[in-house]
């Protein structure tokens, strides 16, 4: 038994290794990226050839990890929350298949917004595909979970969703470890093709298996040594918490709760400990991260009679993170906030760094564009994003991964022209390729800016799947090789960079430019590590 400090993240990648996990697959996206990172670094992992490799995107990070289980060992699969979304085809129907060696899957969600475009709630997803989740309250929790969640997912035969959220993932806490497991057996199953081949008429038969395991989820939930019921003299008052809120509610309450509160760590909801504390307090508060989902469950459409508060009703603020601060007040406390910003720290725009080759992309392009009436630029989600912002206020759009190409192609079939995309190389290979297909297609009249540091500098510097293949993928998607133009972005090439973007725009027909330069900071990180 050994005591680390561990970021949430570290405890949750720790864990796996000792679970005896045999891969972890995963696409990068704060706050989940230091999982899969630490697995890459791990010693361990590597004598024990644990694959750690990042995968393209989520949906493939996720179907590789249903194959590993499928071959009978234990798998992790990782991403923040909208990854879930890209992954989601796979996650529905691993509901459905169900699991053969022990399969978690960890969702890392932003509430607030630090480094995302929403604040969905993944718990949601859980109920969607009706899998059993966890949700840790503390560091040491989210290492015990994994550690024992394999065998869970085993014992049930489902894959679980594991839901932290952005303090969890990376704040440190104190963690004892467990000794290490040896690795499943390669073990296919015996009854594999009635479980993975969903066809319609076997699809019918897994959808009444699931329904069944709902009973034994429930079951599960109330015998779990993660949900806990703690009783408080004061019974006006029940509060329910779930995953960091329970933490939150701790710290407002040194030296013992006052009212009942029923902890609330794995789904389905327990059922039985919920109706003992609507039984026994006149009002509910809810406390959770994220959106209402067990305060919804509990008033039912129409409400259950008992009075509920929490995000719903005011008490709570709908959107944002949860604080201690923000839990005491919805107790009543008179809080004075230690965690407000002090005024001295000025709030800073974020901005691309110097010497970053996506400006002189932007200078360049913005000078082209400044030619023609109404021209609009589809962006995309990377670094390049901040183009958004002063000085280059360059794209119209970002959506999601890999929408700027796909956006383009829906604007130029509605008329629009010039019709630019600006996406990242990484964000390319992710999801941009298919939406590249369509265009080739259709040959439709579209510039493709596919600005290319060679590496997923947003989260940190990760390798990137297409480093030194792009024309290659172009041309092979079919683009015309005459179309797709390299150019170095700096300065002393403007003009150069110019005749090129002037002369694709104005091509009928499907053009792809790479400007590329390595990313600054990866560059003066290997420096740095060549002079050591
Ligand atoms: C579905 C999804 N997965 C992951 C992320 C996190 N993320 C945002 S941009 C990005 C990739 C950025 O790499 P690239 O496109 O090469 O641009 P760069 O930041 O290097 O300029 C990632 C992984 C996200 N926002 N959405």
């Amino acid at each position: 038994m050994e005591k680390q400090l561990f970021l949430g993240d570290e405890a949750i990648a720790q864990a796996a290794i000792d679970a005896g996990i045999s891969g972890v697959y995963a696409y990068p996206g704060t706050p989940s990226t230091e999982i899969t990172e630490y697995i890459q670094g791990s010693a361990v992992a590597k004598e024990r050839g644990i694959h750690s490799r990042w995968s393209v995107n989520e949906k493939t990070a996720m179907e590789a990890a249903l194959g590993m289980s499928y071959a009978g060992k234990r798998s992790l699969c990782c991403m923040k929350h909208v990854g879930l979304n890209v992954a989601a085809d796979c996650f529905m129907n691993a509901g459905m298949s169900g699991i053969n060696g022990g399969m978690i899957i960890i969702t890392a969600d932003d509430p607030s917004m630090h480094s995302s475009q929403n604040e969905q709630d993944n718990r949601v997803y859980g109920n969607f595909a009706m899998i059993p989740m966890l949700e840790p309250s503390s560091q040491q929790e989210a290492y015990d979970m994994v550690y024992e969640g394999f065998e869970l997912s085993e014992k049930l035969g489902y894959p679980i969703l594991m839901r932290i959220t952005t303090r969890m993932a990376h704040s440190r806490a104190g963690v004892v470890t467990r000794p290490m497991k040896d690795e499943n057996p390669k073990n296919c199953p015996a009854d594999g093709r009635q479980r993975f081949i969903l066809l319609p008429a076997l699809a019918r038969k897994r959808f009444k298996v699931l329904l069944e395991a709902q009973k034994q989820f429930v079951d599960s939930s109330e015998t779990s040594k993660y949900n806990q019921y703690f009783d408080g003299p004061n019974k006006d008052l029940g509060i329910i918490t779930t995953g960091i809120a329970f933490n939150y509610l701790s710290e407002n309450y040194p030296d013992g709760f006052e009212h009942p509160v029923l902890k609330i760590s794995q789904y389905p909801l327990p059922r039985k400990q919920m109706e003992k504390l609507v039984n026994e307090c006149k009002e509910i508060l809810v406390l959770e991260e994220g959106y209402p989902v067990v305060e919804e469950q509990l008033k039912g459409y129409m409400g259950t009679g008992i009075k509920v508060h929490g995000r719903l009703d005011g008490t709570l603020q709908r959107d944002g993170e949860l604080t201690p601060d923000a839990v005491g007040k919805a107790l009543g406390k008179d809080i004075t906030s230690y965690y407000a910003i002090p005024e001295v720290v000025e709030q800073r725009p974020p901005a691309l760094c110097q010497g970053c080759g996506h400006r002189d992309m932007y200078e360049a392009l913005n000078e082209v564009l400044a030619e023609y009436n109404e021209p609009k630029v589809f962006g995309d989600i990377g670094c390049y994003t901040l183009g958004a912002l002063p000085p280059f206020r360059a794209i119209d759009t970002c959506i999601d991964m890999g929408a700027s190409i796909t956006m383009a192609k829906g604007a130029a079939d509605a008329g629009v022209f010039p019709a630019v995309s600006v996406i990242g190389d990484s964000t390319f290979t992710h999801s941009g390729m298919t939406g590249l297909l369509d265009c080739v297609n259709e040959e439709t009249n579209i510039t493709i800016v596919i600005s290319d540091n060679e590496t997923t500098a947003m989260t940190g510097g990760q390798d990137s799947a297409g480093t030194g293949r792009l024309e290659a993928i172009c041309a092979g998607i079919g683009v015309d090789p005459a179309h797709i133009r390299v150019m170095i972005p700096l300065k002393k090439n403007y003009e150069e960079m110019k005749t090129i973007i002037r002369e694709e725009i104005e091509y009928k027909g499907v053009s792809v430019l790479i400007p590329r330069r390595e990313c600054i900071q990866t560059l003066t990180r290997k420096k740095k590590a060549s002079k050591k």
